[in-house]
């Protein structure tokens, strides 16, 4: 019968749309290539993670009498950090913004625009999503559970440089004693007060413990978690997933160089002959410079975060990485739903939207058939 093809139709017309629908916002949800290329990213100049480096090149020249301006958003948060100038020659912006109170950027803010002065229009724009964010600053700003309650990286960075120096005071000492007392330092300082060798080392009646307890190896092994999850959390962000390997991948060489390190300095603890002890805290302190710095094992003229290379600046430095902007055109990278930033919910709308149509589709037709009948 006509009516029953008609529904038949009207029903395969609200399929396709609502497939197609469906196709374009899982499109949508894919990264897209930058709109301009280069890097912004929060660095370290007096505070951790209290600047925003960009780096960006082949800018387009902004329309005359108009100016490209850079802002930090956090929600409805913004921050401007002021005009963009682009070099009129090479056609890039370099341009390092310092937060005068020295707070941790990081902490505080996942998108970056440029805007249009003076309309305000957004030419470029980006967010990292929040469940990737989430992550970034356990990495960068706070973990809860760490003494201090500092991020993992921060963490991971600082004490492995503090058992570095202490190996290196042991590698100086003059007797044995006192190669003993910081080889123990060393000893606690990676181990971290649940380590299995914490404790009296040297036997002076005295367990000595320069570093926060946590461990270099207890930091190392929250950041190649906490950056696995980063990655799991955001799979289509590739400045995620790719810097989360730079992150695991470093995080696991300090644990080798500073495992390394604790062996070596447990043996010199042993000796009962001051070089002997002098060449193993030694080797402990070589270890543990590659840990705190990294290696550029294969001589390329770059420490990269790879096996063998990368150390726990490396991982550190990485971290802000994951936490770097990519700009897309216009506003196309700030989020659909600002605040709540639950993507979940524009879909289900559309979706119901869509149900809704043809509903109506189908009772229309279903009453025009019955008083055709
Ligand atoms: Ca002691
Ligand atoms: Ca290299």
């Amino acid at each position: 019968m006509f009516t029953r093809r008609v529904i038949r139709v009207a029903i395969l017309v609200a399929l396709t749309t609502a497939l197609l629908a469906s196709l374009g916002t899982v499109q949508a949800q894919e990264e897209k290539p930058p709109a301009l290329e280069g890097t912004i990213v929060f660095r370290d100049a007096k505070a951790l993670s209290d600047s925003l480096a960009i780096d960006l090149v082949d800018v387009p020249a902004p329309a005359a009498g108009t100016q490209y301006e850079g802002w930090l958003l956090e929600g409805a948060t913004k921050l401007s950090i002021g005009e963009l100038q682009r070099q009129v020659v090479q056609g890039g912006i370099v341009f390092t913004y310092v937060e005068p109170a020295s707070g941790n950027l990081a902490a505080k803010y996942s998108g970056f625009q440029i805007t249009i002065k003076p309309s305000g229009d957004v030419a470029y724009s980006d967010t990292i999503p929040a469940a990737g964010m989430a992550h970034v600053r356990h990495l960068l700003s706070a973990w809860d559970t760490n003494p201090d309650k500092k991020g993992i990286a921060v963490g991971l960075r600082q004490q492995t440089a503090l058992a570095m120096t202490h190996a290196q005071l042991a590698a100086k000492a003059t007797t044995l004693a006192d190669v003993k007392q910081h080889a123990e330092h060393v000893v606690n300082i990676i181990e971290g007060s649940k380590g299995a060798n914490f404790g009296d080392k040297d036997g002076n009646g005295t367990v000595e413990n320069p570093g926060d307890g946590r461990g270099v190896l207890g930091y190392a092994d929250d950041a190649i978690a906490h950056a696995g999850l980063t990655a799991k959390a955001v799979p289509d962000r590739a400045l995620i997933v790719g810097n989360s390997k730079r992150v695991i991948d470093s995080a696991t060489n300090v644990k080798d160089w500073a495992g390394g390190a604790r062996d070596n300095a447990l043996l010199a603890i042993q000796q009962t002959n001051l070089s002997l002890a002098t060449i193993f805290i030694s080797n402990a302190a070589q270890s543990l410079t590659w840990a705190a710095t990294g290696r550029d094992a294969d001589g390329s003229g770059v420490i990269d975060g790879i096996p063998g290379e990368g150390g726990a600046q490396t991982a550190y430095t990485s971290a802000q990485d994951m936490g770097s902007f990519s700009l897309k055109k216009g506003k196309e990278g700030l989020p659909t739903t600002p605040v709540t930033g639950d993507l979940a919910v524009p879909q289900l709308a559309l979706y119901a939207l869509l149900a809704g149509a043809a509903l109506t589709t189908l009772g229309l037709l279903m009453l025009r058939r019955r008083r055709v009948a």
